[in-house]
């Protein structure tokens, strides 16, 4: 199946997953409700349940039905970081998703609630799987370090404090590997971890998951260089007094620099794809990527 079609068929089986997993807008309390539903079927590209599902799949794990309800809580976690980001008190996108963001649809009150619901809703979903109790434990493990203080928010903070004039490697690479990468790691290792697989799968897939959010966020700088409006569903040039790739290096070499953490990624991950082409087609997939 080539990449664009397995894709497709994935995001598909994840939507229809996230509209069965949020609550409906009937329930109580149904603003609430609305704007969580808002946010999460405003569409994205699925690609951090994708790729959990993938090193679920690739390492031997056969019980989709079970392990849906962590591709969910992986996409609320997501969108819940995609709607505080937008807000005025960090990076103030009016659009996401080719829709107003939530703060603009329903004012920053309900957005943050929204945000805090749907974080609060990904631990309800775990938490009420029928995965098996240790698996679970490991999931939760690897899942709240990711996007705790040593992860995104760790690297957010660091990255709305930054500044394009400061040109620090050091602190540029901080910025990226926990702010996006660190969730790439955490999704992926997770899928191992839901599989059962060995300690040398869970290793590689950790390692290679972070070396695909790198290469993945210096694609979402460029693209803030070069994308366009239309495509993006957001505006663009919003990173021009941030500290990013571009900023640093220029885009020529970032682009280099993208194309060498998807190499890196590649070796890694061959330890649990083998002579599956799978995570070659989804990188060169990500990296030329237009939204
Ligand atoms: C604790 C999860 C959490 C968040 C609180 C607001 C915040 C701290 C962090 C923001 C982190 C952030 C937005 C990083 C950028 C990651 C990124 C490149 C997002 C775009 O991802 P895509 O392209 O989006 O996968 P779609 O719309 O396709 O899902």
């Amino acid at each position: 199946m080539n990449i664009e079609n397995y894709l497709k068929d994935w995001k598909k089986k994840v939507d229809d997953k996230l509209n069965e997993h949020l609550p409906s807008e009937e329930e109580y309390p149904p603003l609430l409700h609305k704007a969580m539903r808002y946010s999460v079927l405003a569409g994205g590209k699925r690609i951090r349940a994708i790729l959990m599902i993938t090193t679920y799949s690739l390492s031997g794990g056969k019980h989709f039905d079970e392990i849906m309800p962590v591709s969910s809580a992986i996409e609320f976690i997501h969108s819940y970081s995609l709607i505080h980001d937008d807000l005025p008190a960090m990076d103030n996108d009016d659009y996401r998703r080719g829709i107003l963001s939530s703060h603009k649809k329903f004012g920053e009150d309900i957005a943050i609630l929204a945000g805090d619901a749907l974080f609060s809703h990904a631990f309800y979903m775990i938490s009420h799987s029928n995965i098996r109790a240790d698996l679970k434990e490991e999931t939760l493990r690897v899942l709240t370090r990711a996007i705790g203080n040593k992860g995104i928010i760790g690297g957010q903070i660091e990255d709305v404090i930054s500044d394009s004039g400061e040109k620090n490697p050091k602190l540029l690479r901080y910025i990226h590997s926990h702010k996006t990468a660190s969730f790439f790691s955490a999704v992926c290792e997770i899928g191992t971890i839901l599989a059962d697989a060995n300690k040398e799968k869970i290793s590689a897939s950790r390692k290679g998951g972070l070396l695909i959010g790198m290469a993945f966020q210096i694609q979402d700088d460029i693209l803030d260089v070069e994308g366009k409006k239309e495509e993006m569903g957001k505006e663009v040039k919003k990173d021009k007094n941030k500290l990013t790739y571009p900023s640093v290096y220029g885009i020529d070499f970032s682009r280099k620099i993208a194309k060498k953490y998807s190499m890196l990624a590649l070796k890694q991950l061959n330890v649990i794809s083998g002579n599956d082409k799978i995570f070659e087609d989804l990188l060169d997939f990500l990296l030329g990527r237009r939204n």
